[in-house]
């Protein structure tokens, strides 16, 4: 089944945003292979941007901006947020290509898209959907729109084609545990050794969607804690937990910041970081229910 038909049913505004995230992911899924390098910038968090970073941002904005379909975009890529002519009220927190760390080594890294209304200093659950593309071996779009999380693939038609429908987190014992061990926190550190001794494996790329879509398929729990040196971890509120939250919370996982719910936190800006475990319910229980 074509993405397209797959998404017959839902508010038109909101499909037209996702099929064109999804146009705008196979252009970005072409331009690897002539954007290799760094750029001489970097973000708003101090970390150098590259060219396909870069790229693949000046795309989300342009094609997405100029599209009318959107009224804001808030980018990990841009310091401010993004306001277009439209009638729509349908706003987006985008992380370009998370993971662009992992160019120079070829591995999955993937794009990000939070979908919102009215504004994106909302907390996770007020979101109407999420959106990510891995950009490995297959170029997959995975989406919830709040009734299930849906996984396509895209074929040699440059078609996306569905793989799985309504996904349901897995139940293997895998961490992708984030941060250098000695700066982990006494309670994130009794987490760690929790789930070593319980037999968990470690599964960590460098990149938070690629290794989330692995415990999504798989189960277990992705975590970048907060650690000495920084109590709100390094990833992001907006572009990166939240609408992977959304997406793992529909499949029957759970995400939390170690304390609460993640998705019902509000930013109190869009480039707020915030630690993160998302995964299984059992392990995010396990790290909600420790004592800190
Ligand atoms: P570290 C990529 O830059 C990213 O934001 C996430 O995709 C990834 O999980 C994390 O940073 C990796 O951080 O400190 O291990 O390089």
């Amino acid at each position: 089944m074509l993405l397209s038909k797959h998404l017959k049913g839902y508010e038109k505004d909101i499909v037209d945003v996702v099929l064109g995230v999804a146009e705008v992911s196979k252009t970005i899924s072409r331009g690897f292979i002539t954007r290799q390098g760094k750029t001489d910038t970097s973000n708003v968090y101090g970390e150098q941007q590259a060219a396909m970073d870069k790229w693949a941002d000046e795309l989300l904005i342009n094609e997405l901006g100029g599209s009318g379909l959107i009224r804001y975009l808030a980018s990990e890529e841009q310091p401010e947020l993004l306001e277009f002519e439209s009638e729509s009220d349908i706003a987006l927190s985008v992380d370009p290509l998370d993971g662009s760390s992992l160019l120079g080594v070829n591995l999955a890294m993937g794009t990000i898209v939070g979908i919102h209304r009215g504004g994106v200093l909302k907390p996770g659950e007020e979101m109407v959907g999420a959106v990510y593309i891995i950009y490995g071996p297959l170029t997959v779009l995975v989406y919830s729109l709040g009734d299930g999380v849906h996984e396509f693939a895209l074929n040699t038609d440059g078609d996306f084609i569905l793989q799985k429908e309504n996904m349901t987190i897995g139940s293997e014992k895998r961490m992708g545990p984030g941060a250098a061990r000695n700066t982990y926190l006494p309670f994130h550190e009794e987490y760690i050794s929790k789930l070593e001794a319980d037999g968990y494996k470690i599964r960590f790329s460098g990149s938070f969607v690629a290794d989330v879509h692995q415990i999504l398929h798989k189960g277990g729990v992705f975590t970048y804690p907060g650690y000495q040196g920084s109590v709100r971890g390094k990833l992001r509120l907006l572009f990166e937990c939240a609408p992977m939250g959304y997406i793992v919370t529909q499949a029957g996982g759970a995400v939390s910041d170690g304390y609460v719910d993640l998705l019902s936190i509000v930013p109190e800006s869009i480039s707020e970081r915030v630690p993160v475990y998302i995964g299984g319910k059992r392990e995010i229980n396990l790290i909600m229910g420790l004592p800190k």
